[in-house]
């Protein structure tokens, strides 16, 4: 009986910024529970590449390309996905970029970019999946925050900034949605060995103090990320609501 409650099939997740990385993972978790997975991105070609590979492991993965920080894109991708394949069940809002700089010398294009890309997205995104699941009364929204929601390091101000705003924004789609059926909530990753990350493992001094300050001692690997993703995509989480889920090796509890 409790394994039932994470079963995805039948259910279409569509997951944004889902060509590699974080996106990917969460993408290859909810299919090998039973999902089509979608995958997004602005790169078609990447996007079939990506796709391709998990259809050699078997997975139901379709591809949506378009620009998720594009309010009107958007509402003709998720307009199209539902008309031509079915309804979307479950979306990710896991697209993100992290430009690093100190804020004193950030430009208005990175800062804007960077918003654009983690945290608009995520409204436009949700607004349009939201309008189609209220009158069926079910849905999932699942935010990718970060440890960044809560803790900042030099450099990473913008970054931080829209992982704290998506924090409080998965809050108030719960405060909206809830009634309606849908439950949003977040995944919060710690360190996980990623291309975005890769200049930081790069550095032997910040992975030596990466592996000292995560209690688990180590790198998270894509994979450890997938159990919270099918947990929060299906029933087994339906009275869970506004939560932020950390996958951080427990960073996020200790100093
Ligand atoms: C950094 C990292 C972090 C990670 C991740 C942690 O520059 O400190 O890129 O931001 O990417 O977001 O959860």
């Amino acid at each position: 009986m409790a394994l039932a409650l994470f079963d995805l099939t039948g259910r279409r997740a569509l997951v944004t910024g889902s060509s590699r990385g974080i996106g990917l993972a969460l993408a290859r978790g909810v299919a090998g529970a039973g999902a089509t997975a979608v995958l997004n991105g602005r790169d078609p070609a990447a996007l079939e590449a990506a796709a391709e590979a998990l259809r050699r492991d078997g997975l139901a993965v379709e591809t949506a390309a378009f620009d998720v920080t594009d309010p009107a894109a958007v509402e003709a991708a998720v307009a199209r996905i539902e008309a031509e394949r079915g309804p979307i069940d479950i979306l990710f809002n896991n697209a993100g970029v992290n430009l690093r700089a100190p804020l004193d010398e950030m430009p208005d294009e990175t800062w804007r970019a960077v918003l654009a890309t983690n945290l608009d997205s995520a409204f436009y995104c949700a607004r349009a999946v939201a309008r189609r699941m209220i009158p069926r009364r079910r849905g999932k929204i699942i935010n990718t925050c970060s440890v960044m929601s809560r803790l900042a390091r030099p450099t990473t101000g913008a970054y931080a900034t829209t992982k704290g705003a998506l924090m409080m924004l998965t809050r108030a789609m719960c405060a909206d949605w809830a009634r309606h059926g849908i439950q949003a909530n977040a995944i919060a990753p710690g360190y996980f060995a990623t291309e975005l990350t890769a200049p930081l493992r790069a550095d032997p001094a910040f992975n030596e103090w990466l592996c000292r300050r995560t209690p688990a001692g180590r790198w998270g690997e894509l994979p450890e990320l997938m159990g919270a993703a099918v947990f929060l995509a299906s029933d087994a989480s339906s009275y869970v609501n506004g939560h932020l889920l950390y996958v951080d090796g427990g960073m996020t509890a200790v100093v």
